[in-house]
């Protein structure tokens, strides 16, 4: 089942809420440094306790991690790396359908009934949210096809506008 909820990501009490960080995983503005002033030290102690697959690199785009949730309510914090806006023409929808792909690949090994995701890539990024509501919606239809876990993916928009583009798609 997909729900669409208007609000903080940080509040929700999903088994896990999605982190659209960066790849270096230490924190950041917009939802990553919402969520790592809820959780507080433990996430961020996880995120440093990640080997970097190159220097100042822990996530590639695309990938995702699992952390511990800290004080958050949610148990834990799957972060991953969205593509950075170029145009369109450098392989953003594929990375950012991989990012969608990678986080509930990792709650479905992790048996995780549910998983709230953030609209990755739409605010610092700068990917246009239409285009990534669509691939959003689409992977986590696909999954939510083929597979057990998570049984419920919660979408959390932070604005009334992205939640009518949310919902104008799914009624499609
Ligand atoms: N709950 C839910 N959604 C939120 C929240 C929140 N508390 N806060 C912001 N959003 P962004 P990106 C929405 O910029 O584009 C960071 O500095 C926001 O309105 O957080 O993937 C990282 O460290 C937007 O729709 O992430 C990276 O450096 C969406 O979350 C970089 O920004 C994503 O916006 C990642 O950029």
């Amino acid at each position: 089942m997909i729900e669409l909820h208007l609000g903080d990501i940080t509040e929700l009490a999903t088994d896990a809420i999605v982190n659209a960080a960066n790849a270096r995983m230490l924190g950041g503005g917009g939802v990553d440094g919402a969520i790592h002033r809820a959780a507080g030290a433990a996430l961020l102690e996880a995120c440093r306790a990640l080997p970097e697959v190159e220097p100042n690199v822990r996530c590639p785009p695309g990938q995702a991690r699992l952390l511990p949730g800290g004080n958050l309510k949610a148990r834990h914090v799957i972060a991953t790396v969205g593509p950075v806006w170029k145009g369109g023409t450098c392989g953003e929808d594929e990375t950012l359908a991989q990012c969608y792909r990678s986080c509930l690949q990792l709650a479905e090994e992790h048996r995780l009934e549910s998983i709230a995701f953030p609209a990755i890539s739409t605010g610092a990024y700068g990917f246009p949210i239409e285009r990534a509501a669509r691939i959003a919606l689409r992977e986590i239809r696909a999954h939510l096809h083929k597979a057990d876990f998570p049984s419920l993916v919660v979408c959390v928009l932070f604005n009334k506008a992205d939640h009518d583009v949310y919902r104008a798609i799914l009624e499609e």
